[in-house]
């Protein structure tokens, strides 16, 4: 099995949580814009190979190592909508931060500011819906983790006064694979 992926993209460093956390020997392919724009119709990373299949997308990379150790991927439909949530609240904040480093900024765009606003209020939602979290984190709880450490990490959110992040992040970090997996500095 092969990870195409970087140690940065906190798609890939929850597919690199499951790996660990499976225990399944993967190849890490570290993997620059040019090389995922030649070897995945989505050009992003991560992308998975084994064998015959090829998965374009962290959801389903999950999704079939789940399947692979008999684990549950998603639970319930509440669940679902905080994975949902989250990857809508991470798709905009990657998608903002990527055009930042072009030289494009909110304040030249009213399509890009609603993204500035999806963002906070997408982020007030998120803390409301993980109060009093213990580990371990399930699937939506262990990608708002990654987002979260991700968007800090950037410098791209303040979580000043949402202390339910605060405490899913605290909780994250009692996790050796979350850990092992932290965005080098
Ligand atoms: N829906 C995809 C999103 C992956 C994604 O956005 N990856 C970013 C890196 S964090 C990327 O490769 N961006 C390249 C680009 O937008 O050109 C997934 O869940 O795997």
């Amino acid at each position: 099995m092969k990870l195409y992926a970087s140690y940065t993209s906190p798609f890939a460093r929850h597919c690199r949580i499951a790996l660990l956390q499976d225990n399944v020997d993967c190849e890490f392919i570290d993997t620059d814009y040019a090389q995922s724009a030649a070897n995945s119709a989505t050009q992003k990373v991560p992308f998975l190979e084994d064998g015959d299949i090829k998965l374009t997308d962290s959801s389903s990379i999950l999704m079939y190592l789940s399947q692979k150790a008999g684990r549950t991927f998603i639970q319930d439909v509440q669940e679902q909508e905080l994975f949902c949530m989250t990857n809508t609240c991470l798709d905009t904040t990657v998608n903002l931060f990527l055009l930042e480093r072009d030289g494009i900024t909110t304040e030249s765009s009213a399509y890009l500011q609603r993204q500035q606003n999806r963002i906070e209020s997408t982020l007030k939602a998120l803390n409301d819906k993980v109060s009093d979290v213990q580990g371990p984190l399930n699937t939506a709880q262990m990608r708002l983790a990654c987002y979260v450490d991700w968007a800090l990490f950037r410098g791209r959110i303040s979580i000043e006064g949402l202390s339910n992040l605060d405490n899913l992040l605290r909780v994250a970090k009692e996790d050796q694979n979350f850990n092992t997996t932290a965005i080098p500095a």
